[in-house]
């Protein structure tokens, strides 16, 4: 890491960086910070900055850790320590600008309570209130203590009982790891994800419907025309800071971008768009089928996509079948048959009696929708965090077939990959026997990908359950990495039976949840402190990968999760450790992939390793692939030239089975029978998107209970953060209270003042908050919003837990799930209200 460092100074006009490796700086200087962060406030600062408080910097490029927006960052640090923390101009997400929370990483670096070296536990009883006895050890002992587990559990034929679970994977030098170690050690558990307790319902609605299971990139500037459903695009969604500057962009072009948003609460995209639909939870659906409905009775589909009756004369009437052999379809399929198993009768005015949402919005919508080019339609957890989610993300997501978007300009399409060298070794030449024997043997302990979940890719939920009834075995011993299901999970408290019984391995920087439950801690270091690469999240299509580059030397014996990986790889026996000699090191692993810069340089001079760490980012614009006006065109170097054949348009981007956007799925039909046995839905309409009614949980409780994300959450990691938690007010809540939003007249009813500390009561239990009145939202919805009630992570969090009022939401939130997707429902609890 210093050539890195020497090597940047070297590059860069910075002056003077006096003891750039100052490992000795530690939380005693916190106090300082103070001065840097107010002389830095001047606007528009730079990595050429001329002010005096930034001439003898040192500027290292880095990617804010605080959610999957991936912004690009330029870490300010002098005499070793980080000072501040600004957009990087140069990096196309963040240009320049940071959310709130980017500027607030120098306390997770300068957090008092980090771990600072790897460590052993010593009390045996686990439990939330056992101290876990830390007793400090050397990174070999940890390596070798577990490296002799997975031997023993190897030798013995129980390789599938060692898990490992992620939530924020950055690459391949992180979670990319994860797929050879899963091969080599001979475990379906390597590594169980936590989409499905993040978003998977979209990819899902996706897959079933343009075959492409994946979040989309967005053409907003060229878009005049959005409907938001259920994807919070001035709190969270993704990527949330570019969102913010692209939202300013929107609004102040000509003509400006018009916006409908679709939510059950008011929330800031609600509250700046040009029309918001308070709709009930989980009926998003129905609101998108009428929309559709009003779309082609009208006649306002995009004929050049979508094609056109014979004659030209629409046929679309309320209640009337259409003849399906007198409509030409182009890039869809199934078009006629879906109008008559289930659009015909979709009116708004049907709609309206499920959504609450009165009809007459409903026709001024879609008519909006139907007649401004281009229009698009986005949706996230929402309406896909229900037990119908994939059916109501696909009534969305057609949405966007009916109006052309699929492709266009200012429309949506897929992210494209970086053009990354291949690594230093391939796993498949190390399998030894017992990989050999191993593979395919056992299902996941999820369950995913089997008959009980055949379309989930993961089912992080599932796990701790499955492992408590030992169905289909108990596990052994887990890894954890930025994942915390013990307090994240629906039903979190059953993770703490399972973490229990298994032999815990913590990577985490924080004495987190997860961590407390932990027998070994092996550290990681924290984001400004390591290197690690970054594919871009979804955005605007074209490639794009980012780099962390140490601003400082790890302020404590820390290292990175990669690195972590790969030296327990090398203490396994056999042909397994010879693989992870072949790896050696994160470093080693980044050069080899920066290899592949040198045949395809980026758009910024980035063409090998050591200029990917100078600028932090490598990207090549433009996207390949274009549709215009019906035809589908690739790039051929120099303009959208060259015409696809339907087969390429197939093979590359509308991956369904038909090659077509398919209002008849056929990847929903592969499982008919199962999706009849787990939703209400006839056998013979399966494919078509459609109106499902969502299976509240709760009973006869009345009040829904939506617990979304805003803006200063931090996915579950800001809970420590004072700065973080201090700015969550007023609304949210912050230092001393958790809001739950309440509308006035549901609180009278029940005798609750504005200010109030309530208990909040569904059937796995009872948390308590403060009623803060919302006139604006649904009366039958209380909002909690999701990042209070922490029973650990370090002494803010756990003093607000104690000080303020138990309020993490997923201790009520029951383990229920699409059928479909396997994302969890998280909005489709019911609860009731009590004052205390
Ligand atoms: N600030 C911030 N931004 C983030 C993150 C973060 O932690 N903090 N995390 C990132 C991650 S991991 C993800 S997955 C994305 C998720 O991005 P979003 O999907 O935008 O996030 P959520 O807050 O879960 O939910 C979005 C909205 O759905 C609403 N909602 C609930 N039920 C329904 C319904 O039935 N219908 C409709 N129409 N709306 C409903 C909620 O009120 C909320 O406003 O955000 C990313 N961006
Ligand atoms: N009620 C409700 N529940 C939700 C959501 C919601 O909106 N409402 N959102 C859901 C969504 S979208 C998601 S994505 C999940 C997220 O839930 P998880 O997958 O559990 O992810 P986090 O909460 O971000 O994980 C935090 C863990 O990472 C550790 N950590 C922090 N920084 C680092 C680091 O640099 N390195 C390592 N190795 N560890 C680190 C923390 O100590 C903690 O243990 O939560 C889901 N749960
Ligand atoms: S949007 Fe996300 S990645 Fe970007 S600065 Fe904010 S928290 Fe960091
Ligand atoms: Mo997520």
């Amino acid at each position: 890491m210093k050539a890195i460092l020497e090597k940047m100074l070297n590059r860069r006009r910075f002056l003077q960086a006096t003891g750039a490796t100052g490992a000795v700086a530690g939380v005693a200087g916190m106090g300082k910070l103070a001065g840097f962060t107010a002389a830095a406030g001047s606007a528009g600062v730079t990595s050429t900055a001329s002010a005096a408080t930034f001439a003898d910097a040192q500027v290292t490029k880095n990617i804010c850790h605080q959610c999957p927006a991936r912004c690009g960052i330029n870490v300010y640090t002098h005499n070793g320590r980080v000072t501040s923390i600004y957009g990087d101009p140069g990096n196309p997400i963040a240009n320049g600008k940071l959310c709130p929370k980017g500027h607030l990483g120098t306390y997770f670096l300068y957090d008092p309570d980090r771990f600072k070296g790897p460590m052993r536990r010593t009390n045996p009883q686990k439990g939330r209130n056992e101290d876990p006895g830390w007793e400090p050890i050397s990174w070999d002992e940890a390596y070798d203590e577990i490296a002799t587990r997975i031997n023993e559990l190897r030798e013995n034929g129980e390789a599938h009982k060692i898990a490992h679970f992620y939530g924020r994977g950055w690459g391949p030098s992180d979670a990319g790891l994860y797929g050879a170690f899963g091969q080599l050690v001979g475990t379906p558990n390597s590594a169980i994800g936590h989409a499905s307790m993040c978003a998977e319902g979209s990819k899902r609605a996706k897959a079933a419907t343009d075959g492409n299971n994946s979040y989309n990139s967005y053409d907003y500037k060229n878009a005049n025309y959005l409907l938001t459903f259920g994807a919070s695009f001035l709190e969270a969604f993704r990527p949330y800071n570019y969102l913010m500057q692209v939202w300013g962009h929107m609004r102040s072009k000509s003509p400006r971008t018009q916006v409908t948003a679709v939510d059950v609460r008011m929330n800031p995209t609600m509250a700046a768009a040009d029309r918001y639909l308070m709709v009930k939870p989980g009926t998003d659906g129905a609101l998108a089928l009428a929309i559709a409905h009003v779309m082609l009775t009208e006649g306002l589909w995009d004929r050049e996509f979508v094609g056109d009756f014979d004659d030209g004369r629409n046929r679309f009437r309320t209640g009337q079948h259409v003849s399906r052999n007198r409509f030409e379809e182009k890039w869809t399929l199934g078009l006629a048959d879906w109008w008559n198993a289930e659009l015909k009768d979709r009116t708004p005015e049907w709609a309206e009696g499920i959504t609450g949402i009165p009809a007459s919005d409903i026709l001024k919508t879609a008519r909006e929708f139907g007649t401004t080019r281009p229009a698009m339609a986005v949706f996230e957890r929402g309406p896909t965090s229900h037990t119908n989610g994939v059916y109501n993300g696909m009534a969305i997501h057609a949405l966007n077939a009916l109006s052309g978007a699929m492709f266009a300009e200012g429309g949506l399409f897929y992210q494209m990959g970086p053009s990354y060298g291949s690594g230093p070794a391939d796993a498949g030449d190390y399998m030894d026997d017992i990989a050999r024997d191993m593979a395919g043997r056992h299902p996941r302990i999820d369950m995913a990908g089997t008959e009980r979940w055949p379309f989930a890719g993961t089912m992080m939920q599932e796990t701790a359950k499955n492992h408590n009834a030992g169905d289909p075995y108990k596990l052994k011993m887990a890894m954890f990495y930025t994942t915390n299901p013990i307090w994240t999970a629906p039903d979190a408290p059953e993770w703490e039976k399972m973490m229990s019984e298994i032999f815990v391995v913590d990577t985490s920087p924080y004495p987190g949840e997860t961590a407390k439950f932990a027998d070994l801690i092996l550290p990681e270091s924290t984001y400004l402190e390591r290197l690690q690469d970054s594919p871009t999240y979804p955005f605007e299509g074209w490639p794009m990968t980012a780099l962390r580059v140490p601003a400082v030397e790890p302020l404590y014996d820390t290292t990175e999760f990669g690195n972590m990986m790969i030296e327990i790889g090398k203490r396994i026996n056999g042909p397994t450790g010879d693989y992870y000699r072949q790896i050696d090191s994160v470093e080693n692993l980044l050069r080899h992939l920066a290899r592949g810069f040198e045949d395809d340089p980026g758009d910024n001079g980035v063409d090998s390793y050591e200029s990917w760490v100078e600028k932090g980012v490598w990207y090549k614009k433009p996207y390949h692939w274009k549709q215009h006006r019906g035809v589908f065109l690739e790039w051929d170097g120099d303009g959208y030239n060259r015409e696809m054949s339907e087969e390429e348009v197939g093979e590359k981007l509308l991956r369904t089975q038909s090659g077509k956007f398919e209002f008849k799925s056929s990847h929903l039909e592969e499982q008919a029978d199962y999706i009849t046995q787990h939703l209400a839905v006839d056998r013979d309409r399966v494919g078509f998107p459609q109106w499902v009614a969502p299976e509240y949980t709760g009973g006869n409780r009345d009040l829904f209970f939506v617990t979304p994300k805003t803006p200063m959450t931090a996915e579950g990691r800001s809970g420590n953060i004072p700065h973080a938690i201090a700015l969550m007010q007023p609304s949210v809540g912050g230092n001393d209270r958790t809001y739950v939003e309440m509308h006035p007249s549901t609180a009278r009813e029940r005798g609750i003042r504005d200010g109030d500390r309530v208990r909040i009561t569904a059937d796995l239990g009872t948390i308590e908050g403060y009623v803060r009145f919302m006139p604006q939202n649904r009366p039958d919805t209380i909002v909690l919003p999701y990042e209070h009630g922490h029973w650990a992570q370090g002494r803010w969090a756990e003093a607000q837990e104690r000080s303020v009022a138990p309020g993490n939401p997923n201790e009520i939130t029951a383990n229920v799930s699409d059928p479909i997707s396997g994302l969890v429902a998280y909005y489709t609890g019911k609860v009731d209200v009590e004052r205390v």
